[in-house]
C-alpha cells in the first residue's frame, strides 16, 4: 500500500464516519490506527446522538441496529434543591430529540460496515508521523513490524486529543485556546435498569451526578469527583452510597445497584485549536477541540466536522472546486465554538465549585430556578441539547 486519496489518523467515531462518507463519495481513504479493534471498543464514552448525527449514520447505512436498540428521549430532569424538573427537550425545540446509545456501539457498527466494505484500515500502528504536509503529504509507521510509507492528497487528523496530528502542526501556527476544570467525572457502567426513564443532571451542594443508560437493562452514572481521583479508589458500594446521596429521594430510591462492568475517570476540560487546518491536514473530532461531557456535546462535534471535512473533499475530486476545504474550519469552528459555550455553560452551572464561595452557590441556584420557570430560557436549553443545526 503506497497510496490513497485521504489518509485518516485514528479509528475512533471521527475517523471511521469520515471514512464512510468519503466512501460512499467514491475517495479512497486508509485508516490509520495504533491501537486495537478491541482495545478502541473497549472505552466506555459518550451516550446522547444529535439527530444531525444519526442522520449521518443513516446516510453512510449504519444506523440500523441503532434504529432497532437506540433509545430516542424527548426530555431530560434537571435535579437541584431536592426536587426533579423536567425539561421537554421537544416542546421546546420544535419536536426535536436526542437518541441514547452508546458510542461504542457507533464505533462497533461504523467498523463492521468498514471491514464489510473492503476499505483499508491498519491496526496496531506504531510510530505514525505525518510529512509534508504543505506540498505532497505522506505518513509513515510500522505495522505487523515492517515498516510503511502512505503517500495520499490530503490528510485528516482524527486521533484525538493525544494524537500525533495535532503535534504535527508548528506550535506557531496554531492558537490552542484552553479552559481546565478542577474536577473529573468518574463514570460507572452497570448491568442494572436505570433510575429513571430520562437522564438525570443533578446539582448537588456535594458535587454533580449524572444518571444516564445505555439500555433498559444497562445504566451509566457519573460523579464529579476532586481531579486527583482515581477509580481504584471508589468501591463499588460507595459509588452506590454517594449518587444516592446527590439524588432527590424519588430518584434515588429507584437506584438499582450491582457490580460494575467499568468505572474510569474522565478529566474535564475545555479545549479549541485553531485553525482546524494546517496545509493538507484537517484536525476533526476531539483532534481539535475538547468538550466537558456535561453537554453530550463531544462525539456530536466530531461527527459535524467530518460532515464538513467529507462535503469539502466531495467538491474538490467532483468539481475541482477548493471552496469547501477552505471554508472547512471556520465553519466548523462556528459549531464547535456555540458547543464550547453550552458545554461550559451546563458544566458552571451544575458542578461544585468549593473556591468559588457561597455567593456563586446562590447565583447557581436562581439560575436553575429561573430556568426551569421560563419557556425562553427552557428554549436556549432544549435548541442546544438536541444539538444546534450543521
Ligand atoms: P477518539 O479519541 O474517540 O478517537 C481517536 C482515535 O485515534 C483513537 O482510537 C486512538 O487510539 C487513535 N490515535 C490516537 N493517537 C494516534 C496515533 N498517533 N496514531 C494512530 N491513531 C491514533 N463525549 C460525550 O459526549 N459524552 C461523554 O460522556 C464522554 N466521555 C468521555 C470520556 C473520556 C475518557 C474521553 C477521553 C472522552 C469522552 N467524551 C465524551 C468525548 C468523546 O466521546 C469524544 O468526543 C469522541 O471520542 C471523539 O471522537 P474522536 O474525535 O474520533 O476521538
Ligand atoms: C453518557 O451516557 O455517557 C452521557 C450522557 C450525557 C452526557 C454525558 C455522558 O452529558
Amino acid at each position: 500500500m503506497s497510496r490513497t486519496q485521504v489518509a485518516i489518523v485514528g479509528a475512533g467515531p471521527a475517523g471511521l464516519l469520515l471514512g464512510a462518507l468519503l466512501g460512499r463519495a467514491g475517495i479512497d481513504n486508509v485508516i490509520i490506527e495504533r491501537s486495537s479493534a478491541q482495545h478502541v471498543l473497549s472505552r466506555i464514552r459518550a451516550g446522547v446522538l444529535e439527530q444531525g448525527t444519526v442522520d449521518l449514520l443513516d446516510q453512510v447505512g449504519c444506523a440500523g441496529r441503532l434504529h432497532r436498540e437506540g433509545l430516542v428521549h424527548h426530555g431530560i430532569d434537571l435535579a437541584f434543591d431536592g426536587a426533579l424538573h423536567r425539561v421537554d427537550l421537544s416542546r421546546f425545540s420544535g419536536g426535536r430529540s436526542v437518541t441514547v446509545y452508546g458510542q461504542t456501539e457507533v464505533t462497533r457498527d461504523l467498523m463492521q460496515a468498514r471491514a464489510a466494505s473492503g476499505q483499508r484500515t491498519i491496526y496496531e500502528a506504531s510510530g505514525v508521523a505525518l510529512h509534508d504536509l504543505d506540498a505532497a503529504p505522506r505518513l509513515t509507521f510500522t505495522a505487523d513490524g515492517v515498516g510503511h510509507e502512505l503517500r495520499c492528497d490530503f490528510v485528516a487528523g482524527c486521533d484525538g486529543y493525544h494524537g500525533v496530528s495535532r503535534e504535527s502542526v508548528p506550535a506557531s501556527a496554531l492558537h490552542v485556546f484552553e479552559r481546565s476544570y478542577p474536577f473529573g467525572w468518574l463514570g460507572l457502567l452497570a448491568d442494572v435498569p436505570p433510575a429513571n426513564d430520562e437522564l438525570i443532571y443533578s446539582r448537588h451542594p456535594r458535587g454533580f451526578a449524572l444518571c444516564s443508560m445505555r439500555s433498559p437493562s444497562r445504566s451509566r452514572y457519573y460523579l464529579q469527583v476532586p481531579g486527583s481521583d482515581t477509580a481504584a479508589a471508589w468501591s463499588d458500594d460507595a459509588f452506590w452510597d454517594e449518587l444516592r446521596r446527590r439524588l432527590p429521594e424519588p430518584a434515588a430510591d429507584r437506584v438499582v445497584t450491582g457490580p460494575a462492568l467499568e468505572k474510569s475517570v474522565a478529566q474535564l476540560r475545555s479545549v479549541v485549536v485553531e485553525p482546524l487546518r494546517f496545509g493538507r491536514l484537517f484536525l476533526c473530532g476531539d483532534a481539535g477541540h475538547i468538550v466537558p461531557p456535561t453537554g453530550a456535546k463531544g462525539l456530536n462535534l466530531a461527527a459535524s466536522d467530518v460532515h464538513y471535512l467529507a462535503e469539502g473533499l466531495r467538491q474538490h475530486y467532483a468539481a475541482g472546486s477548493g471552496e469547501g476545504l477552505e471554508a472547512y474550519s471556520a465553519r466548523a469552528l462556528a459549531r464547535v465554538w456555540k458547543a464550547e459555550r453550552f458545554s461550559w455553560w451546563m458544566t458552571a452551572t451544575l458542578h461544585r465549585f468549593p473556591e468559588a464561595g457561597d455567593f456563586a452557590e446562590r447565583l447557581q441556584i436562581a439560575e436553575l430556578d429561573y430556568l426551569v420557570h421560563s419557556e425562553a430560557a427552557l428554549g436556549v436549553l432544549a435548541e442546544n441539547y438536541v444539538g444546534l443545526p450543521f
